[in-house]
C-alpha cells in the first residue's frame, strides 16, 4: 500500500510514519509538509536512507503542489495530519488555522476525487465538540453536537463537516477520528507536557494557565497511532470515531508529576493569565472503537509521562536546536524545493 501521510513532521504525524514503515514492511510512505515553526526535519533524519520513504516540502492549501504530489507518487491512502494545532497561537492569529486547518482540508478533499483515492483519513481532535464546564459531568459520543471554543477548534470542525459533505454528496471514502490530548516523543515545546520538561529542566518558572483545574484526557501518541491504523483498515465509510484516553487529570497534577519525575520543586509553579475561552474539560466517550475492534489505550499515563520525561532528557540535541532556532535553517534547506 501507498500512504501519503500529511504533516508528517509534526508530532503525531511522524510517530505515525515510524508505526507504518515498522509495522508494514512492504508498504511505502510519503509525507508532505509544509514544514512551518512546528516542524522539524530532523525528527525524519532516521529515515533518510530508507527506500521505502519518500519527503516533499509542500504545503496542503497549495492545489497545485497537492496535485502534483497525488499525481506523481498515485497514492492508494491519504492520512491528514497537517494543521496549525496549537489553540493559544488561533486565539492570537486565526487566519492560518482557516488557511490550513479548513480550506486545505477542503483542496486534499479536491485531490482525492480527482485521483480516485481510496481513502481519506481525516484526523480531527476532541476540541470540536467544545467543553463541559465545572462541575458538570459527561462524555461527548460521536453524536454529540460541535461547539468548537476556539478559533483552532472551529477550524478543525469546519473540515469534519467538509468531510461529511464529501461523503455525501460525492461517495468518497472519507473517515475522521477525533482524539484527546496526545504525549510522547517529538512534541514541539509548546504544548504543556514538553514546556513544562523544559523549563522545569533549566529551573525556569512552569506556567500553568488559571487556577490550573481544567482536565485534559492523556493518550500517548503510540495508541493514537494503533487507532488510527485501525480506523484506516476497518473503519466505515462516513464513520466517525472518538479515540479517547480514558485518563482525565487536572493540569495541576500533570505539571506536578513532571516535577517529581524531574526532581524538581513545585516552586517552579507560576499561575498566570488565564487562557481567552480555556475549555474545562473534554470527556470523550470512546465506547465505540472498543465495542467495534476491542481498541483500548495499551499504555499507562504515569509510565507513559516518565518515559516521555526520559526521551526528552535523551534527545537534548533534538529540542535544544528548537529552543535556539537553528533547526529553522535545517528546514529552509529543504524547503528549498517546496512544490509550488
Ligand atoms: P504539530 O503542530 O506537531 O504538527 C503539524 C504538522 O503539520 C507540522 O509538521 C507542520 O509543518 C504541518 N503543516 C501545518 N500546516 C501545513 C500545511 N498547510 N501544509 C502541509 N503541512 C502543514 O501537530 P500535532 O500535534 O502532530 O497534530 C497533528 C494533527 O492531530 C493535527 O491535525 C491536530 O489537529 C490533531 N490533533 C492533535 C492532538 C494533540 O494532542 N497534539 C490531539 C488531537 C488531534
Ligand atoms: O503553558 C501552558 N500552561 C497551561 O496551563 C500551556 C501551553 C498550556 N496550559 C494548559 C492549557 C490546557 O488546559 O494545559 C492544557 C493543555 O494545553 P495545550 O498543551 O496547549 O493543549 P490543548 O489546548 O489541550 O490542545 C491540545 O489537545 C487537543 C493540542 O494542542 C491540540 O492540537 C489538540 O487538538
Amino acid at each position: 500500500m501507498r500512504w501519503l501521510i500529511t504533516g508528517g513532521a509534526g508530532f503525531i504525524g511522524s510517530n505515525f510514519i515510524f508505526y507504518l514503515l515498522d509495522r508494514y514492511p512492504r508498504d511505502q510512505v510519503i509525507c508532505l509538509d509544509k514544514l512551518t515553526y512546528a516542524a522539524n526535519i530532523e525528527t525524519l533524519a532516521p529515515l533518510r536512507s530508507e527506500k521505502r520513504f519518500t519527503f516533499i516540502a509542500g504545503d496542503i492549501a497549495n492545489k497545485k503542489a497537492v496535485e502534483s504530489a497525488f499525481n506523481e507518487h498515485k497514492p492508494d491512502v491519504v492520512v491528514n495530519f497537517a494543521a496549525e494545532s496549537h489553540v493559544d497561537r488561533s486565539i492570537k492569529k486565526p487566519s492560518v488555522f482557516l488557511r490550513s486547518n479548513t480550506f486545505g482540508v477542503q483542496v486534499l478533499l479536491d485531490a482525492c476525487l480527482k485521483f480516485g483515492i481510496r481513502r481519506f483519513h481525516q484526523i480531527s481532535t476532541d476540541e470540536v465538540y467544545g467543553d463541559f464546564a465545572k462541575g458538570e459531568e459527561g462524555y461527548f459520543t460521536e453524536k454529540s453536537n460541535l461547539n468548537p471554543s476556539s478559533p483552532y477548534s472551529a477550524s478543525k470542525a469546519a473540515a469534519d463537516l467538509l468531510c461529511g459533505a464529501y461523503f455525501r454528496t460525492y461517495g468518497l471514502y472519507v473517515t475522521v477520528s477525533r482524539c484527546a490530548n496526545n504525549y510522547g516523543a517529538y512534541q514541539f515545546p509548546e504544548k504543556l507536557i514538553p514546556l513544562t520538561i523544559l523549563n522545569a529542566l533549566s529551573d525556569k518558572p512552569v506556567p500553568v494557565y488559571g487556577d490550573g483545574q481544567n482536565v485534559r484526557d492523556w493518550l500517548h501518541v503510540s495508541d493514537h497511532c494503533a487507532a488510527i491504523d485501525l480506523i484506516v483498515q476497518k473503519g466505515e465509510k462516513g464513520g466517525i470515531y472518538n479515540i479517547g484516553g480514558n485518563c482525565e487529570y487536572k493540569n495541576i497534577d500533570v505539571v506536578k508529576m513532571i516535577l517529581a519525575e524531574l526532581g524538581k520543586s513545585e516552586n517552579l509553579i507560576r499561575f498566570t493569565k488565564d487562557r481567552k475561552g480555556h475549555d474545562f474539560r473534554y470527556g470523550l466517550d470512546a465506547t465505540l472503537l472498543r465495542k467495534k475492534w476491542g481498541w483500548h489505550p495499551q499504555v499507562d499515563f504515569q509510565q507513559g509521562l516518565a518515559r516521555t520525561v526520559r526521551w526528552y532528557l535523551e534527545n537534548e540535541r533534538w529540542w535544544r536546536a528548537i529552543l535556539n532556532k537553528s533547526y529553522q535553517k535545517r528546514n529552509e534547506q529543504v524547503k528549498v524545493n517546496i512544490l509550488k
